[in-house]
């Protein structure tokens, strides 16, 4: 065989051997069997030769031509294999045989009282309804006997939004629509209204241990012939007596809301300090929980109810501040932190 076939041969074979991706490789492709390669080149150089010489020399030409293009044809696959391997070891790699992780998720403290509160209420036979967040001017105040330049809208310094809806600054703002969806069951069937509505509320509040800008209530309302002052009592001390299973001091005073008359603050004894006095009541001693009171004559006629013929209470409990002092809490800000290493760690009664 011809001393340059011999010799490039092994050049190939070495360049091959060094060649570390496709695009190296391509190169090694063009310098040899390119257009302008040395394998092309011999070929082009036998005009030269006679017809004898051409024969054997033109075989061997041919022979190394088909060797180097099956030698980088074997190298493209053993560099596309090694792309795989590489990507494969990149890739996270799972061990099934690994025990699972079975830590479980919780419920945060607010949705745990939620839920014991709506048990407590469905059990008294209460109906549970959820409501918008974003809620009309109507909705939240006119319709519960605040009407536009009313004082009473200072008491919540509300979020308004462009398009001159509101975010709700309390659950109260449900209770026409509560009213009316019931009212006609009522009065077509005699079937007292009784329903609770819990929620988010937003105000624009400087915050402090007590007072958060976004927090939960939750809301309840009672209509029906001959309903009193009685009825609200005895329903607020099952309520706090269920969710504490102990006894807790609390205490009614008046309290002035538009849409209950008469209408009454019920505090409880800050379960923080005893009522000695701390930052999450204030340094009171006492703590605003659930105001509440009989519903007005005007928001039973807003409702479309007769006030002449039915009565009934309403109540705001404040869910996050119930969630304070069922789980000794001290500061509600905690409770939005998004924090799960304390979030985590309270539980169900019942569980
Ligand atoms: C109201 O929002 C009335 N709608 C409640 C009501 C309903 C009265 C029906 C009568 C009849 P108030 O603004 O006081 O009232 O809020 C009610 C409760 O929500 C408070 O007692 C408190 O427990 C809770 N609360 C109010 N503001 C905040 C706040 N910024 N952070 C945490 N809890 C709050």
């Amino acid at each position: 065989m011809d001393e340059k076939i011999i010799r490039l041969k092994d050049e190939i074979n070495s360049k091959l051997n060094e060649v570390a991706d496709l695009l190296d490789l391509d190169k090694v492709r063009v310098a040899y069997l390119g257009k302008k390669g040395s394998i092309t080149a011999l070929l082009k150089g036998m005009k030269d030769l006679s017809v004898e010489e051409k024969k054997v020399f033109g075989a061997d030409v041919n022979k190394l031509k088909a060797y180097a293009a099956e030698k980088i044809e074997e190298k493209i696959a053993e560099l596309k294999e090694k792309e795989i391997q590489l990507e494969i070891a990149s890739m996270p790699q799972f061990d099934i045989t690994t025990p699972a992780n079975l830590a479980r998720g919780s419920y945060h403290p607010i949705t745990l009282v939620q839920r014991q509160c709506e048990t407590i209420f469905k059990s008294m036979g209460f109906d549970v309804e959820d409501y918008s967040e974003v809620v009309t001017d109507y909705e939240c105040f006119e319709s519960v006997n605040i009407p536009k330049h009313h004082p009473a809208r200072d008491m919540q310094d509300t979020y308004y939004l462009e398009n001159g809806q509101l975010l709700k600054s309390q659950t109260s703002a449900a209770q026409n629509a509560i009213l009316k969806k019931y009212g006609k069951r009522l009065m077509e069937t005699g079937k007292p209204i009784k329903a609770i509505f819990p929620g988010r509320c937003f105000r624009n509040e400087a915050t402090d241990a007590c007072h958060e800008n976004t927090f939960f209530q939750m809301e309840g309302v009672m209509v029906d012939k001959d309903i009193s002052i009685s009825n609200l009592i005895f329903f607020m001390k099952t309520m706090l007596s269920e969710v504490f299973r102990k006894d807790i001091k609390v205490r009614l005073r008046p309290g002035f809301f538009p849409f209950v008359e008469p209408g009454f603050e019920l505090d409880i004894s800050c379960l923080i300090c005893g009522g000695e006095g701390c930052p999450s009541c204030k340094h009171s001693g006492w703590l605003e929980l659930c105001p509440c009171g009989m519903i007005h004559p005007n928001v039973l006629r807003e409702g479309g109810i007769d006030p002449e013929e039915y009565t009934g209470f309403a109540f705001g409990l404040g869910l996050t501040r119930l969630a304070m002092m069922k789980y000794g809490i001290k500061d509600i800000r905690d409770l939005n932190s998004g924090s799960l290493k304390s979030l985590s760690q309270f539980t169900d009664d019942e569980e």
